[in-house]
């Protein structure tokens, strides 16, 4: 089983000489940044996650970074490897699920509750040892300036709490928070998540929670992309193999986990927006500044000594980069329920999750490439990817440089590339206007006569086993 809150995870991660202590002064404006774009660039286990515990003008340590390896980002689901969540997700799946797509992904939401990840509601809370209802401030929490251009200072690692107001349904995502002023947040839930789609439905003030900290796994699961119909917080609970255990907020009727270190509690106006932004983004480009919802604080509650949990995001590979790849692994099972000719996928750090998705699969069919591109731009946040590359079942998506050299190698640019239209992604700024934009397919799998090739595809160079075989064992004799 997994970690009750972050500060186990914290004892767990400095047990693995996975985790480092900062002792001396920092600033969280800038310097903080600074110090992590080196660590999480860093090779091996130079890169560590941080904590640093005397953060200038505040009274409470900094985590930083702590998902930011394969190691650590397995660790805080409970496992060894990413893929061991992928083959959990597989077998729960083995179920052999019959139905529509719509269906299945609904009788899947239905067997993770079966196993009994369901969440528990306590009464008392370690995130509300201290609760402060009468003023509420954001004044005493490190939070950090991230990028010298930022429109100010931004909460960067939070797990936003809403509920739908037509179903109640809930759901939890990981939107950054622009610090306006110490009971004023930029709500920044882009037009496609499941925050703004809330927000959208609601027709007076809508409560809000915003939860800093708590189990690791329940952290990852905010920013997992699940269909509307899946609760974020119940499958953090199968994800760590138990319920995750909640409290009422003191002054809304939202619930958070017991386990978090701070929570923020307040409500959004739907008709109320305001100018957010910029913010050096993982894009490695700043996002412009634009309209926003506006989060109102009614209350602060938290554990007497907290820590303060947040990331730093701008030019990849950083600590975001791992909890997309946990999403990756996770969610090709899921994938491969609508689309079993899929082997494997790769969201690669340069593509910053929406730029660029590599997929390999078992073609069969004239345009089999094709039809797994529009199937993917139709699936839940996939929507968003600009470039999809399409290559053959045997093809390494994981070796960047094989797949450039197939991708090229493999195309007639008039025949294979399909350029398309669809949503994009907010944080796009190439897109011909916001939220909006082109879309490019590259069919690079291996041509035939079902592609209208006119002329033999030719044979891909390998050497025979026998030859091989000799070599190896000859190596040593060559003096090589
Ligand atoms: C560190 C980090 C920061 C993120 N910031 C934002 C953000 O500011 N706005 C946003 O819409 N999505 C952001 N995301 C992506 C969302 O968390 C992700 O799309 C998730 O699926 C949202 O939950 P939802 O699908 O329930 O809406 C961020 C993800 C990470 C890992
Ligand atoms: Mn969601």
């Amino acid at each position: 089983m997994a970690f009750a809150d972050l500060r186990e995870f914290v004892a767990r991660l400095e047990q693995a000489g996975r985790l480092q202590r900062i002792a001396v002064p920092v600033s969280r404006d800038l310097e903080i940044t600074e110090i992590v774009d080196r660590v999480s660039k860093s090779p091996g286990p130079a890169n560590v996650a941080l904590l640093f515990e005397r953060v200038e003008g505040a009274d409470m340590p900094v985590l930083v970074n702590a998902f930011g390896a394969e190691d650590r980002m397995a660790l805080a689901l409970g496992v060894g490897r990413l893929d061991e969540v992928g083959e959990r997700v597989a077998k729960l799946l083995d179920a052999r699920l019959p139905g529509t797509f719509a269906e299945r992904l609904r009788k899947l939401g239905t067997l993770i509750d079966v196993v009994r990840a369901g969440p528990r509601r306590v009464d008392a809370a370690p995130c509300q040892e201290v609760v402060e209802t009468a003023a509420p401030s954001l004044a005493g929490l490190p939070i950090l300036t991230c990028w010298p251009g930022d429109g100010g200072r931004y909460i960067t690692l939070p797990a936003v709490f809403t509920r739908d107001p037509r179903t109640g349904a809930r759901n939890v995502g990981m939107y950054r928070l622009q610090v306006f002023d110490d009971r004023t947040l930029g709500m920044h839930w882009q037009t496609h998540k499941g925050g703004a789609e809330h927000q959208h439905r609601a027709i007076s003030r809508m409560p809000v929670a915003i939860a800093l900290g708590g189990d690791p796994a329940m952290i990852y699961a905010a920013s997992a992309p699940l269909p509307p119909g899946i609760d974020e917080v119940v499958f953090a609970g199968w994800l760590r193999g138990a319920g995750v255990e909640m409290v009422r907020c003191r002054t809304n009727d939202l619930e958070v986990p017991a386990q978090a270190e701070i929570v923020l509690e307040g409500w959004v106006d739907p008709r109320e927006q305001r100018l957010e932004g910029p913010f050096g983004d993982h894009t490695g480009y700043y996002s412009l500044a634009r309209d926003y919802p506006v989060f109102h604080l009614t209350a602060v509650t938290r554990r007497a000594r907290p820590i303060y949990p947040t990331t730093i995001v701008g030019r990849p590979p950083q600590e975001d980069y791992w909890l997309g790849k946990a999403t990756e692994r996770i969610f090709l099972p899921i994938m491969r329920l609508m689309l079993p000719e899929i082997v494997d996928v790769n969201m690669p750090a340069e593509g910053v999750f929406h730029n660029l998705v590599i997929v390999s699969i078992h073609k069969r069919y004239p345009g089999h490439a094709r039809k797994v591109m529009q199937a993917l731009w139709g699936m839940g946040l996939m929507m968003l990817a600009k470039t999809i590359v399409v290559v053959g079942e045997h093809v390494n998506v994981h070796d960047l440089s094989e797949v450039a050299w197939r991708a090229t190698g493999n195309i007639d640019p008039k025949r294979d590339l399909m350029i398309l239209e669809g949503p994009m992604d907010d944080l796009d700024h190439a897109a011909v206007r916001h939220r909006y934009g082109g879309k490019l397919g590259i069919d690079a799998t291996e041509k035939g006569p079902m592609d209208d090739l006119g002329q033999p595809w030719p044979e891909e160079i390998r050497m025979t086993d026998e030859v091989r075989e000799r070599v190896t064992r000859r190596w040593k004799d060559y003096g090589l």
